[in-house]
Formats: structure tokens, C-alpha cells, sequence
């Protein structure tokens, strides 16, 4: 899968992607409805956002959900109908978060994978995450990749800071290849308590990735516009969403999901790399069709 990949994507080393694969995180777990009304919580708005999206040409869909009072949850049943749900819906390749909310156990994280996604996140590591700590402990990321390894789920190895490269780094070595072939890898910057969303720290960060893999990049907050464009000037991949920012200028809070996603598609295409189609994008990224 890898060296195919090529073709289609940037590697670290490689020469460019010829089309930007954009990935959309919706919602996220740290947003209050009550305070950010247009954040997609219910079935129905996740599933309403998912078709926007795809439309606006995202590829790839990173999963938060919300229970009844809009607050963040694990729930399996529930991570099951939403799963089911986005697939009848839409082509888009479902990324369920492993990440969930920052209170969220180990255990809850790991049973995840059981409602059967196409995808997941896995974070290389521990970080300092605004007042909280998002925690990533080596065990729990091993058991985490052992058990994608073994259902077969595609992961998106998520990168918060440098420390996070060389743990991935370590998986690799000590574990062997992911689900499908191909290390995929997304820079979540401007967390406060991480990496900071910038150029210069992008370049740094993408210099340092495993040789075969590609990337995206997502900028938390105001970071979010500076690290698209430095991410498409590096030859990246992008993640865009309510998850990363509610703000879509300054004074304006984001309309809805698919304003970000026409935005980073309008990018890619003056980039001359155009938004990937969800078929390229299991392609490059070794997800089988579920269909
Ligand atoms: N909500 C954060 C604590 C992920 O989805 O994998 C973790 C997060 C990462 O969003
Ligand atoms: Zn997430």
C-alpha cells in the first residue's frame, strides 16, 4: 500500500500529493452546544454535517459523539447506530475518536474499536491539554494498536507534540505496520500544551515523520488558517472542524461544518491539489470498502 501510495500522496520524502485528502472533525468532545449552537451533536445534525461535508469534499470523517444532554459519551451502542448511520448516508471513511474526552478510561477507549469504524485515532502520547491532561500512556497506546492490528482498523496516528513522533516511532519498530499498510499520521497543533500552530514547527515536525508516511495537519483555534496554508505549502494533508475551531474569522463563529471544508477545499484547489474523493482516499490510506 505504501509504495503505491506514492503515486497519489506526499510522502516526507516524496514529491507532492497530486490532490489534498481533507479530513473533517465536526464536533469533537470539549465544545458546549449551549455555547456553540451550530455544533452537530444529535444523529440526525452528525449525519446532516457528514452529507454537507462530502459535498464540500471532504473524504475522511472524525467521530466525536454526544449523548442526550449534548454531552460527550462512549457510548457503544450509540458509536454503533452512528457508524451504521454515516455509512448509509455517505461514502465518507468513518474515523471513530479514541481520544474521546479527556475523562474519559482506558477501558471505554478500547471498546471503541468494537462498534466496527473503518478508522481510528490513536495518539502517540501524553500532553497537557489546556488545564486538563490528555492522557496516552505507552501501554495504553500499545493496546490500542494491538487491538486495530487485530480487528483490522485503519489508524490515524495523532501527534500533539514532538515526544509523540518518537513514540510512533517506537510503535512502529517494536509492533510492525497498521491495518492496512500505511502510516497515515495527523499534526494536531496549537493545543495549548502542545506544539505550537505554526510554519517553522510544521516543517520541523514533518522532518521528522517516518520516511514512508503521510500526514495532515490541523491548527487548534487562531491557528487554525496558518497551519492550512503552511500545511499545503509543505505538500500536507488537512483536517479542518468544529473540533479544532469555532471561530471562522475574527468576530465570526463558524456557520457550520461545511464552511471549513469549502475553505480548505477552495485552498487545495488554488494549491493545484484538489479535495481527494473518498475512493482515492481508502486507496492512499489502506481502508478496504465496506460496501
Ligand atoms: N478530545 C481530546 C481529549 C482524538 O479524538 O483522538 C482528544 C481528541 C483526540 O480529540
Ligand atoms: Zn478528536
Amino acid at each position: 500500500m505504501t509504495a503505491q501510495a506514492g503515486t497519489k500522496a506526499e510522502t516526507r520524502t516524496g514529491r507532492p500529493a497530486a490532490a489534498t485528502l481533507i479530513t473533517v472533525a465536526p464536533t469533537g468532545a470539549e465544545s458546549e452546544k449551549t455555547a456553540v449552537p451550530a455544533l452537530p451533536v444529535t444523529l440526525d445534525e452528525l449525519v446532516a454535517t457528514a452529507k454537507e461535508c462530502r459535498e464540500a469534499g471532504a473524504a475522511v470523517i472524525h467521530v466525536h459523539i454526544r449523548d442526550a444532554a449534548a454531552k460527550p459519551t462512549l457510548d457503544l451502542g450509540q458509536l454503533k447506530d452512528t457508524v451504521h448511520a454515516l455509512r448509509a448516508a455517505t461514502d465518507l471513511i468513518v474515523q471513530l475518536s479514541t481520544g474521546g474526552a479527556v475523562t474519559d478510561s482506558f477501558e471505554q477507549r478500547l471498546a471503541v474499536l468494537d462498534a466496527g469504524p473503518d478508522a481510528c485515532s490513536l495518539t502517540c502520547g501524553t500532553v497537557n491539554f489546556g488545564d486538563d491532561v490528555f492522557m496516552n500512556p505507552w501501554g495504553f497506546m500499545k493496546d490500542l494498536y494491538a487491538k486495530t492490528q487485530s480487528l483490522g482498523v485503519v489508524p490515524e496516528f495523532e501527534l500533539f507534540d514532538f515526544g509523540h513522533i518518537a513514540a510512533l516511532h517506537r510503535l512502529l519498530a517494536e509492533m510492525g505496520p497498521p491495518a492496512g499498510g500505511h502510516v497515515h499520521c495527523d499534526l494536531v497543533m496549537g493545543v495549548p500544551g502542545g506544539m505550537p500552530g505554526d510554519a517553522g514547527t510544521l516543517v520541523q515536525a514533518v522532518s521528522a515523520l517516518p520516511a514512508a508516511a503521510t500526514w495532515s495537519a490541523t491548527g487548534i483555534g487562531r491557528s487554525s488558517v496558518p497551519v492550512l496554508f503552511a500545511a499545503l505549502a509543505a505538500g500536507g494533508h488537512l483536517r479542518v472542524g468544529m473540533e479544532d475551531t469555532v471561530t471562522f474569522a475574527r468576530g465570526r463563529p463558524v456557520g457550520g461544518n461545511a464552511e471549513l471544508v469549502e475553505r480548505a477545499a477552495t485552498a487545495a484547489d488554488l494549491a493545484q491539489r484538489p479535495a481527494m474523493s473518498p475512493a482515492d482516499a481508502r486507496a492512499l490510506l489502506g481502508v478496504p470498502d465496506h460496501g
